[in-house]
């Protein structure tokens, strides 16, 4: 489908079209489209645009990484359908490695996103796991010794709960990217960023080049899921004080 850029939702469309080019190539999980509704509607609850409470978890978590000895970037098929080109950039300036780990685990989807990335001459780790993530039943685990195993920092976007907790579990900073401030993964996260995916990856790229621009002090993600549920909560009451008037759809500044 051709979208129109005149399209008041040229943003959300694309972003959409991205997610079916993608799992018609095989890099998305039918969950995956699931996945994807969930997060369009939060980012419609928050106004699509990134707020205070997701600057601040940027923020840190680039400085987290920059600090980390062996980073590393879990790249899902959404992840790789909507944002791969931002997770190369972010992953080179912060010098993460990649690794492609799956929840609905098939070799063929691992090597499909792998191809993604060598197609832009960039090596990836995931397709031959050596070690797995204890606490999780078999494909779910797999991971390698050299990437998530031994990592000390991963950044894990669109994440599950369990998947999240286990790795916490191993000892590792956990930062995640959802815009559910609500799901487990939020919760579990030592950082979470309640921004949209691709908007997220381009601050901290942003953030990564220019580390001036961010201050953060006494991070605290409890206080950013607050943060963030108030915003929801405020937008909602400010919208439905003229519900017909907000262009809800058209004016997420609102
Ligand atoms: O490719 P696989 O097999 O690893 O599977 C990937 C999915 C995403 C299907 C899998 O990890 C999954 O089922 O995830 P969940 O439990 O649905 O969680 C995904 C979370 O990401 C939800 O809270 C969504 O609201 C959120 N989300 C979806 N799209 C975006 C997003 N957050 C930020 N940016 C998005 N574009």
């Amino acid at each position: 489908m051709v979208v129109p850029k005149s399209h008041p939702r040229y943003e959300s469309l694309m972003k959409r079209e991205r997610i079916i080019e993608g799992f018609k190539k095989g890099l998305v999980a039918y969950a995956g489209l699931i996945a994807h509704g969930r997060g369009e509607t939060f980012d419609y609850l928050i106004g699509e645009r990134t707020c205070e409470f997701a600057r601040i978890a940027e923020c840190e978590a680039v400085k987290r990484i920059k600090a980390a000895k062996n980073p590393v970037f879990s790249v899902n098929g959404n992840v790789a359908a909507l944002a791969v080109d931002e997770v190369i950039a972010l992953a080179r300036i912060l010098n993460m490695k990649i690794e492609v780990n799956l929840f609905y685990r098939t070799e063929e989807r691992v090597r499909k996103i792998a191809e993604e990335f060598r197609a832009r001459g960039v090596e990836v780790l995931g397709e031959a796991p050596d070690a797995k993530i204890p606490g999780l039943d078999h494909a779910r685990a797999l991971c390698t010794r050299e990437g998530i195993y031994s990592a000390d920092v991963v950044l894990v976007p669109l994440e599950d709960g369990d998947r999240t907790q286990a790795l916490r579990n191993m000892g590792k900073f956990v930062i995640t990217i959802d815009l559910n401030p609500m799901s487990r993964t939020a919760k579990t996260a030592d950082i979470t960023i309640v921004d949209e995916l691709t908007r997220a990856l381009a601050n901290m790229v942003k953030y990564a080049e220019n580390p001036d621009s961010c201050n953060t002090t006494n991070y605290d993600n409890n206080e950013i899921l607050a943060m963030a549920l108030k915003h929801i909560k405020e937008r909602l009451e400010r919208l439905a004080q003229s519900p017909s008037s907000s262009g809800l759809n058209t004016n997420p500044q609102l």
